[in-house]
């Protein structure tokens, strides 16, 4: 399952925005101190195409596809004066797949700022700052190592030329994610959980009364989100939170006002995972419907893999049809087969997002 870490400087509204996301009901209020445990909860990724399938198929189970988010309480409060974050937080970031780094716009004077003043766009390079400090400090590390040694391998010489250029860009206050790397070099990098290489969702949290979109601080936000090539979303922290515990109907008459079109949790999520690449397919029966979450470029192996090895290991043949086409066919798989959608895929298929699948398997 998918895990994202939400990140940013003490105060920001990460709990705020966690509770969004997951409607968890976590404390919302100044760290006091001591050790804490992280705030978790999984929520499902919504997708309408899953809810109309559990409706057709009556299953005795349904599963959604589901999202992990990891609030940490208690960064340090001396982060960007050159005290760390602390280390606990560094791990929680380390073993996060993606970032959620929320930077605060919302005024309010009841809530301090570390910094004592509004200014997204260097709060938001203070933490990156963080980032690459520990990434600098894990290649260090590793080089030091390799160095001391009598004698290298060529692997360890290729990996130690290929640190060299990730530490290159770190030293330029660059995050490795800005580096073109290969999948090979991606692999001899994986065992290092390096945080800036991990993608990463910038998310401005305003308050209700910011609706404007020329507001200084996010129209610098926004052009600091273009260059560097990172997905920005806004998101109301205070009130969204209130809106997640309201009803339906109170909920949308609420969004309209603000002009949402969608509930903060699920720009939250979908931001997410449109991140990552990633796409759903479904198995569909009448034991259970579910929602498997696959990486974009990913094949039919890979897919039952996803279900169960065995199911790799004895592939035959995948029997897939996308959702649109069995929508479009009254939702009749002989009619769907009789149309030709319905089609027999071998092994190298590309799984399209929204395809219904079932693996042919021997073993
Ligand atoms: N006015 C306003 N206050 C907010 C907003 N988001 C968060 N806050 C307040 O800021 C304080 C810190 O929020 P919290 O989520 O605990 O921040 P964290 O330390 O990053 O987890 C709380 O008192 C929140 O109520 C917002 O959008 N508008
Ligand atoms: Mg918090």
């Amino acid at each position: 399952m998918l895990k994202c870490g939400i990140i940013g400087l003490p105060l920001c509204g990460k709990s705020t925005v966690f509770n969004v996301a997951t409607n968890a009901g976590a404390e919302v209020k100044p760290y006091a101190g001591g050790k804490t445990d992280p705030n978790r909860a999984i929520v499902s990724v919504p997708d309408s195409r899953f809810d109309s399938l559990a409706r057709l198929y009556e299953p005795k189970k349904t599963t959604p596809a589901t999202v992990e988010f990891v609030d940490l309480a208690g960064l340090s409060r001396n982060a960007g004066k050159g005290e760390g974050l602390g280390n606990s937080f560094l791990s929680f970031v380390a073993e996060s797949d993606a970032l959620v780094h929320v930077v605060r716009l919302f005024e309010n004077a009841e809530v301090p700022h570390p910094e004592d003043t509004i200014d997204p766009v260097r709060d938001w390079n203070i933490v990156e700052m963080e980032l690459i400090f520990r990434d600098l400090g894990v290649i260090e590390a590793r080089l030091s190592r390799i160095l001391a040694k009598k004698k290298t391998g060529a692997a360890e010489e290729c990996e130690k030329e290929l640190l060299e250029r990730c530490q290159a860009c770190l030293l330029e206050e660059r995050p490795l994610r800005e580096m073109s790397l290969s999948a090979e070099e991606l692999r001899v990098l994986s065992g290092f959980s390096f945080v800036t290489l991990k993608p990463e969702l910038l998310v401005a949290n305003v308050d209700e009364t910011q609706t404007d979109d020329a507001l200084p601080s996010f129209a610098a936000l926004k052009e600091l989100a273009g260059e560097k090539g990172i997905q920005l979303i806004r998101v109301y922290g205070r009130m969204e939170m209130e809106l997640a515990e309201l009803s339906r109907e109170e909920q949308t008459e609420f969004m309209d006002e603000l002009g949402l079109v969608e509930p903060g949790r699920n720009r939250l999520v979908s931001g997410a995972y449109a991140l990552l690449g990633l796409i759903s397919f479904f198995t569909t029966g009448k034991d259970e419907v579910k929602a498997w979450t696959l990486l974009k470029g990913k094949t039919a192996v890979d897919a039952a893999g996803a279900i169960h090895s065995d199911l790799a290991r004895g592939f035959i043949r995948a029997q897939v049809v996308s959702y649109d086409d069995f929508m479009a066919n009254d939702q009749s798989l002989p009619k769907c087969r009789e149309k030709g959608v319905l089609r027999l895929e071998g092994k190298d298929y590309i799984v399209a997002d929204g395809d219904m699948i079932e693996i042919r398997f021997n073993v």
